[in-house]
């Protein structure tokens, strides 16, 4: 009986000090993640740092400048739209776009005007893929996209049949938080950031080969080549 009596004692203190081990686990665990910068974005435990011998930016690198500040879209009724000089329209959800296209990798950097650079490795299906199944018409000669916070950019469509340029949606592995632009960024290649569109809403075939975009339409280049003067 005495026997029985003193093992009952040990197993309840065996789960008592579980309790209070689990307990400090978690407190310091929260003080880890809540210590550091105020940058909302914290995905360090989660990205690849590096990728083929190449050192990689962090998410949290990324000067948040956008002209609204971050957009919270949501993940249920987003939709992206491809429309204007196209013989078949499209409106396609998330799903449709991470599923159905050919997905490619590849580690480009973006430069800002304002004189920083991340370096980053992306995910994303190519833009050329989506406008060939939107079928583009012979006149259009301008490819415009459109974002949530009414910010919007825009490429002659050669840009995209020269170049495999993406339309990203994972960064350094990671899905694209919003504070970067859930759920799609174009990854500009060897343009300025400005041309690196987030919150991306609608890609809109267009005539117009003089369009220009949020910052165009104050003062900056329209073609953004980074190896040219913005
Ligand atoms: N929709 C949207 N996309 C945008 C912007 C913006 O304000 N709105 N800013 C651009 C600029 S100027 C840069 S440098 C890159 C990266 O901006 P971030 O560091 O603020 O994410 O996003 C580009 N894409
Ligand atoms: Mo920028």
């Amino acid at each position: 009986m005495e026997d029985i009596r003193l093992s009952n004692r040990s197993v309840f203190l065996v789960l008592l000090a579980s309790i209070l081990l689990g307990g400090v686990t978690y407190i310091a665990y929260q003080l880890t993640i809540r210590s550091g910068n105020n940058n909302p974005v914290r995905l360090d435990r989660v990205e690849v740092k590096d990728y083929k011998g190449k050192k990689l930016s962090s998410i949290n690198d990324f000067v948040e400048n956008s002209i609204k500040g971050p957009q919270y879209i949501n993940k249920k009724t987003y939709e992206l739209s491809i429309k204007g000089q196209v013989a078949k329209p499209l409106i396609l959800n998330y799903q449709d776009v991470t599923k159905k296209y050919r997905h490619y990798e590849k580690v480009v950097r973006l430069d800002c005007v304002e004189g920083w650079s991340v370096t980053i490795l992306w995910e994303g299906v190519l833009v050329k893929d989506m406008l060939d199944d939107a079928v583009p018409k012979k006149d259009a000669k301008t490819v415009i996209f459109y974002a949530y916070d009414g910010y919007s950019t825009s490429f002659p469509i050669s840009y995209f049949y020269d170049k495999p340029i993406i339309m990203s949606f994972k960064m350094n592995k990671v899905e694209i938080p919003p504070e970067r632009g859930w759920p799609f960024m174009l990854v500009a290649e060897d343009k300025w950031g400005y041309k690196w569109v987030k919150w991306i809403t609608e890609i809109e075939l267009s005539k117009d080969t003089d369009y220009e975009g949020y910052w165009e339409r104050r003062g900056y280049s329209n073609t953004g080549d980074r190896n040219k003067p913005f």
